[in-house]
């Protein structure tokens, strides 16, 4: 688990923060997938291993990892549903403007061995409690915007083709019991 410390000197640096962050197993991992799997607005990790040791099946359990270091801190959530191009919208390009704060996000699929992540696109927002400018390019080439603010905290879809009218989704799981239930199937 690396910690992206930003621009240092012109170059990017990053910190080990496995152990800090308990994530530094000694299993044979081999693929993760990264989602808000209980919907409170930060990242949290899935990783599977090989079950390897028949002594010892113990080793070879999936783990999911819940993120519970980023409480309280500014976010956003972004769904993209394609009405031209895919219907998840694999392959868009999503630019999102909080103050001085401008991030992008590709929408992508396959994005490690055996595993998947989760298509919603979250935004942490820095010192910002709400988005003032959002650009989507889908995959066609197509570029929406919608400039007008929207809050943090909170999921929205953006349909293409009505990217200036997005909708909110379900508020975030409230209990940790709820977090199965909140995972996206789809
Ligand atoms: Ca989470």
């Amino acid at each position: 688990m690396l910690r992206n410390e930003g621009e240092v000197s012109g170059q990017l640096r990053f910190t080990d923060v496995g152990l800090a962050t308990g994530s530094d197993d000694l299993q044979d991992s081999r693929g993760f997938a990264v989602a808000d799997f209980d919907r409170d607005g930060d990242l949290d990790l899935a990783v599977n291993h090989n079950p390897g040791d028949a002594n010892r099946p113990e080793l070879g359990q999936a783990r999911l990892y819940r993120n519970e270091l980023a409480q309280d801190k500014p976010w956003i959530a972004l769904e993209l549903e394609g009405t031209v191009d895919n219907r998840d919208g694999v392959g868009a390009v999503v630019r999102v403007s909080s103050g001085d704060l401008v991030q992008t996000r590709r929408l992508e699929a396959g994005s490690g061995y055996a595993s998947q992540h989760g298509h919603r696109l979250y935004f942490g927002l820095g010192g910002s409690t709400e988005v003032h400018r959002i650009s989507v390019r889908w995959p066609n080439g197509d570029v929406e915007e919608l400039d007008q603010p929207l809050a943090a905290g909170a999921s929205y879809r953006l349909r293409q083709g009505q990217v200036s009218s997005p909708e909110p989704m379900l508020p975030p799981a409230s209990t940790p019991e709820s977090a199965d239930e909140s995972v996206d199937r789809r």
